[in-house]
């Protein structure tokens, strides 16, 4: 028997927000300091001026069994630790064989994705952007506008989630401001 009832949820667009989310999740910078290029300069943010919001995730929980579509929303928030924009800590999928479709709200970022074989994509996303991560492609998205970048995500109940393989490793690509604008560009620590 289907244990779970159809659902309609409402999602602000400028927000992110969820009539209704079963979960919100917040990550600050000290989360996830480690994970950016200029650690001094995130080391120096969280003494000087404090910890601060870098991007909220609101979103319907489903049982993780096959056929059940997980969605919830991301807003990040504009900002740079450095010359690094504000962005998600990224992963692989745990079942790395489970894909994912974004769709962009409001607002500018990036999606930045690689494969463990060695293949980068930056794709850009704006408000109406459908973008898709195949099978086997890590993914993070940045926000590299002067307001909040928010999307919505779909993806596969038993995808799960693999951020240690990404906390270890970072990125291949960093998305950084160069010349007034962001430029996708080598992570010279990428292990
Ligand atoms: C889930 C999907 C997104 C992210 C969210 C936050 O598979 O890719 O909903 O969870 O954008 O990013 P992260 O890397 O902290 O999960
Ligand atoms: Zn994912």
């Amino acid at each position: 028997m289907p244990a779970i009832s159809p659902f309609v949820t409402e999602v602000d667009f400028a927000s992110g927000d969820l009539s209704a989310p079963d979960y919100i999740i917040q990550r600050k910078l000290s989360d996830m300091a480690a994970m950016y290029a200029d650690a001094g300069e995130a080391a120096r943010i969280l003494a000087e001026e404090g910890d601060r919001l870098i991007y909220e995730v609101q979103g319907m929980e489903l049982p993780a069994e096959e056929g059940q579509i997980p969605h919830c929303t991301t807003r990040i928030l504009p900002g740079r630790i450095g010359d690094e924009y504000h962005m998600t800590k990224g992963h692989y999928h745990a079942r790395r064989e489970q894909g994912e479709v974004y769709f962009g709200l409001s607002g500018r970022g990036c999606l930045v994705m690689q494969t463990e074989a060695g293949e980068t994509s930056v794709q850009e996303m704006v408000a109406g952007s459908a973008a898709y991560v195949p099978p086997y492609w890590a993914h993070r998205t940045v926000n590299v506008g002067d307001e909040d970048f928010v999307f919505f995500s779909v993806w596969e109940a038993r995808a799960g989630h693999d951020y240690g393989t990404i906390e270890r490793d970072g990125f291949r690509k960093l998305v950084l401001l160069r010349d007034g604008g962001p430029a996708v560009v080598d992570n010279a620590k990428y292990a």
